[in-house]
């Protein structure tokens, strides 16, 4: 990978106007609020696009639910990402989601929960407190990484929204605009992106909900406004640029599991003893650090043992 040089200009200018707007008028929004707290010691976004006009979000660093390992870079988090819609190379996101339109945003609860409704993203956070939380994400394809999200626990909202005795599952989905995201031009996968939980792992307090990472407003490649994280599962289940959250009784249908149900299940816990049909599960590559032939072993619930019990009794190579 090239080594990334600072652009020489400030990010009101490298910004589109439309981006650069829409992100100052997200701060004066709802996310200006919380503790406050600095990233410890850094400011790895600032530093990187060189910065000084861009305002940072309000956050409280989670140190119970943070790795000590290294972080990767802000460079490798935003340009080796996973984003169909805007495109299958590993780069695509990044150069295709420039101009992406995440304001004005509206997020639609529905189903099986008395609070239902369309909600403008400002008014969804709004009593939210952030959090700045480093988890691993271990993607099918036998790379990880570590990422600084900033966001708050998925449970928090779902308890808002009242969910009936009904609700077993949530079930989310991402913005379909073709004319915005040129990857739904093609039938890679089945659109709209679409993936969910089942309520008790939706209740953890590991799944979040983030808004941005490295102190930053969420990259538009790295699914903003608004993405799911579930640092126990491959890295797919973790949604980007939700506009619908549904309560329903039935197990939701995932486009992974539509495409390919032999190689993707709905359940996608991260398990080195469960080989994909097509290679093996049992190591990783971290971005960023080693050569292509420095891999790590992979770790059950991708080392969050604490998930374990939400699967007791359960066969994990039948509900994978
Ligand atoms: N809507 C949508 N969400 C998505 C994807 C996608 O293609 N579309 N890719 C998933 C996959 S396979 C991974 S590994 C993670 C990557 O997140 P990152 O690019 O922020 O690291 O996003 C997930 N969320
Ligand atoms: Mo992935």
């Amino acid at each position: 990978m090239a080594r990334y040089r600072p652009p020489p200009i400030p990010a009101s200018e490298i910004t589109p106007e439309p981006v650069y707007r829409a992100r100052r008028e997200f701060m004066a929004g709802a996310l200006a609020l919380g503790a406050g707290a600095a990233w410890p010691g850094e400011s790895a976004a600032q530093m990187v696009m060189n910065v000084s006009v861009v305002e940072k979000l309000q956050f409280r660093p989670n140190p119970r639910f943070s790795t000590d390992e290294p972080k990767n870079t802000f460079e490798e988090i935003t340009t080796y990402n996973n984003f169909y819609e805007f495109g299958t190379d590993k780069s695509d996101p990044a150069k295709n989601a420039r101009s992406f339109r995440t304001r004005p945003w509206n997020v639609a609860i529905e189903g099986e929960a008395e609070v239902t409704g369309s909600f403008a993203l400002e008014d969804l956070l709004k009593p939210h407190a952030l959090e700045a939380r480093i988890y691993r994400l271990r993607c099918v394809e036998a790379w990880s990484m570590v990422i600084p999200w900033i966001g708050f626990p998925l449970g928090e909202l779902v308890k808002r929204c009242k969910p009936t005795s009904r609700a077993k599952y949530v079930e989310f989905t991402t913005l379909l605009d073709p004319k915005q995201m040129p990857g739904q031009r093609f039938p890679v996968i089945q659109w709209p992106y679409v993936e969910g939980l089942r309520m008790d792992e939706a209740m953890h307090p590991l799944a979040i909900l983030a808004v941005g990472l490295y102190g930053e407003v969420l990259p538009n490649q790295n699914g903003a406004p608004l993405r799911l994280v579930v640092p126990w599962k491959y890295g797919f289940k973790s949604i980007k640029s939700i506009v619908r959250i549904r309560f329903t009784e039935k197990q939701p249908r995932t486009s992974w599991e539509l495409s390919a149900p032999r190689e993707y299940g709905f359940y996608a816990n991260v398990n080195p003893e469960v080989d994909h049909p097509r290679w093996s599960q049992k190591r990783e590559r971290r971005i960023g650090a080693g050569s292509l032939w420095d891999r790590r072993p992979t770790l059950p619930f991708n080392g969050y043992d604490e998930v374990a019990g939400l699967y007791r009794g359960m066969d994990l190579r039948k509900f994978f």
